[in-house]
């Protein structure tokens, strides 16, 4: 086979860039290791910045989105059993976030590449990617055909690594020219998925000396929680009676008295990591999305930053193909960067506000609850939360 891009990794960031090239009549095909369901059941993010609403607009897939999503003007922060609203819509000058499940993007992109007709090659195995260093670069798979396993070769002008941190890519670029910075965090998140009403209209991120807890949600029906647990814990030591016990003693007496609990659709448990990888290019293989780097979930950056990746990377290959310049590929690793440590930069700064570091002894809480005080008594600080929040502006700092 032979196309003009090959996309390693059928996520978020390798269908949406599937679809920008595919608008711009560009070729590619997607090589994915599990399948399509597979990749449909990881719950994981839940909400979007503008700046990847437009890209699904751009993508042509945003009309569910606009129709069941969400669209959410502020969000509380819970200390000292009182609940404090950051409005974000008036404190950034009308912008809002829209909660739309990463599961229900990913769907939708799914769904228009099927409908279009285009490849992508589920429950690929052995992915390997050749020659990245010339301007003949090779991916390699197998797949079990009628014969047993195949191995197959894509033939590309370019490689996109969306393959996620535990990805092939990244981890074949030569180790001479790759810098990793990473932050390994002492605790995780314990996530449930409920169909229950969710508690608020809103968000509420919560700090409590007994840990963080978060109350998000996918509908007006599906709700989404998440405490802060020990790096020990295992999921099956969380009953659905124990996390919904646990998430009260975190919460103010409102939300306590109107939490809707049932029976978890969907429970695990996430590790918290800050990592960046630097540059994001090696020849003519690109790193796009959590190839690249890891947030903690803490700011809602994840998905975020790799549609604002995949914005750079499907703009520099329109540029390439059609306007013969090298330009954008000469420096998307560059523009990708200064957003990803902006933004990796507010989700270290928020994860560390909001989880207990039992490490930092009880003068620890009070440093942070005097933080979240002037935080919600200031308008500067109120409007530092919020602008990084709903997503810095792409030309911030230029
Ligand atoms: P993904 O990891 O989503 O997709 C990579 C794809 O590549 C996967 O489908 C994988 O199967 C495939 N792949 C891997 N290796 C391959 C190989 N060798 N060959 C072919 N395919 C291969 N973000 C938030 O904002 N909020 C959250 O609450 C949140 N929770 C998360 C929980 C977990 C457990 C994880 C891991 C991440 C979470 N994230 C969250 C971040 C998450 O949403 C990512 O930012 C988002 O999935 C990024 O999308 P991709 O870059 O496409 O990577
Ligand atoms: C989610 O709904 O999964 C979610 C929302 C906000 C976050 C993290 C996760 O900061």
């Amino acid at each position: 086979m032979r196309v003009q891009v090959a996309i390693v990794g059928g996520g978020p960031a390798g269908h949406l860039l599937g679809q920008l090239l595919y608008k711009a009549g560009i070729d590619a095909v997607i090589i994915e290791r599990q399948t399509r369901d597979y990749v449909l059941g990881r719950i994981r993010a839940g909400v979007l910045e503008q700046v990847c609403i437009d890209l699904m607009d751009e993508a042509g897939v945003g009309q569910r989105m606009h129709a069941e999503g969400l669209v959410h003007g502020g969000f509380d922060m819970l200390f000292k059993g009182e609940r404090h609203r950051i409005d974000m819509n008036r404190l950034t000058g009308g912008k809002n976030v829209m909660v739309y499940g990463q599961t229900e993007v990913t769907r939708d992109l799914m769904d228009a590449r099927q409908a279009a007709g285009l490849t992508t090659i589920y429950e690929a195995s052995n992915v390997t990617v050749h020659d990245f260093d010339t301007d003949k670069p090779r991916v390699r798979y197998e797949k079990d055909g009628p014969n047993g396993k195949e191995v197959h070769e894509i033939e590309c002008d370019f490689i996109a690594g969306c393959d996620g941190f535990h990805g092939v890519c990244r981890a074949s670029a030569p180790r001479s020219a790759i810098r990793e910075y990473e932050k390994i965090y002492p605790f995780g998140w314990l996530g449930i998925l409920s169909d229950t009403p969710p508690v608020h209209h809103e968000l509420i991120y919560a700090n409590s000396p007994r840990g963080f807890a978060l109350c998000s949600q996918r509908s007006h029906t599906r709700s989404r929680y998440y405490l802060q647990v020990p790096l020990t814990d295992k999921v099956e030591d969380w009953s659905d009676e124990a996390f919904w016990q646990e998430l009260r003693l975190r919460l103010d007496p409102e939300a306590r008295a109107k939490l809707v609990t049932g029976p978890s659709i969907e429970k695990s448990i996430a590790p918290l990591r800050s990592f960046v990888t630097e540059p994001m290019r090696f020849g003519r293989m690109f790193l796009a999305g959590d190839a690249a780097h890891i947030v903690p979930p803490t700011g809602a950056k994840g998905l975020n930053l790799a549609a604002t990746d995949v914005k750079y990377l499907s703009n520099a290959l329109i540029e390439f193909y059609q306007d013969k310049t090298e330009a954008g590929i000469d420096n998307y690793s560059e523009r990708c960067l200064r957003r990803i440590w902006r933004a990796e930069r507010f989700s270290w700064w928020f994860t560390g506000l909001m989880h207990r570091f039992p490490e930092n002894g009880e003068i620890g809480q009070k440093f942070q609850e005097a933080e979240l005080d002037y935080l919600i008594h200031s308008e500067a600080g109120a409007r530092s939360v919020a602008e990084n929040y709903v997503g810095l502006p792409l030309d911030f700092g230029e």
